[in-house]
């Protein structure tokens, strides 16, 4: 049994197309514990810490340009393996390559705008998880049916 934190946010446009709902439903119905949430303006300073191992690509600019440029949802959820979980759950970064029945695959049309962020390891998790929230942001809870996921 491992216990695991991941980051999952919900980039620019999401808010305006109401899919929140639908994205966080597939996360909760799959057994993940939602324990912390916000909605945000990332300033320019932490787009640029949260996507550093980004700065020497071509789509630095634009990303950071876009991942300002309106509201995000910031999420962190926990459970079982949760970061490789979530990742499977998003689908991969190519929205080409990103199958039906991922959030990628069912809800984007461009890599650039692929609408959600998650963490791709466990360190990366830790890092985006403190970069975004304070440790009292955070509430972890258990409830009596946990048995069954
Ligand atoms: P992921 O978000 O799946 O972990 P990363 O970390 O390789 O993927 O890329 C971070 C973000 O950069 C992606 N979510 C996507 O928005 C953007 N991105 C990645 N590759 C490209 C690309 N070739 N062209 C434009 N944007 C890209």
């Amino acid at each position: 049994m491992e216990t695991q934190r991941s980051f999952v946010m919900l980039k620019p446009g999401v808010l305006q197309r109401r899919i929140v709902g639908d994205i966080i439903s597939r996360f909760e119905k799959k057994g993940l514990n939602l324990v912390g949430i916000k909605i945000l303006t990332i300033p320019p300073a932490l787009a640029c810490a949260h996507y550093a191992e980004h700065s020497n690509k071509d789509f630095f600019q634009h990303l950071v340009s876009y991942i300002t440029s309106g509201p995000v949802v910031a999420m962190v959820f926990e459970g079982e393996f949760a970061v490789p979980i979530i990742r499977k759950i998003c689908g991969p970064t190519r929205v080409d390559e990103a199958p039906p029945g991922t959030i990628r695959g069912d809800f984007s049309m461009h890599t650039a705008q692929n609408i959600v962020h998650a963490s791709d390891s466990l360190e990366s998790a830790e890092k985006e998880v403190n970069l975004f929230f304070k440790p009292e942001e955070i509430f972890s809870w258990t409830d009596g049916n946990s048995m069954w996921f």
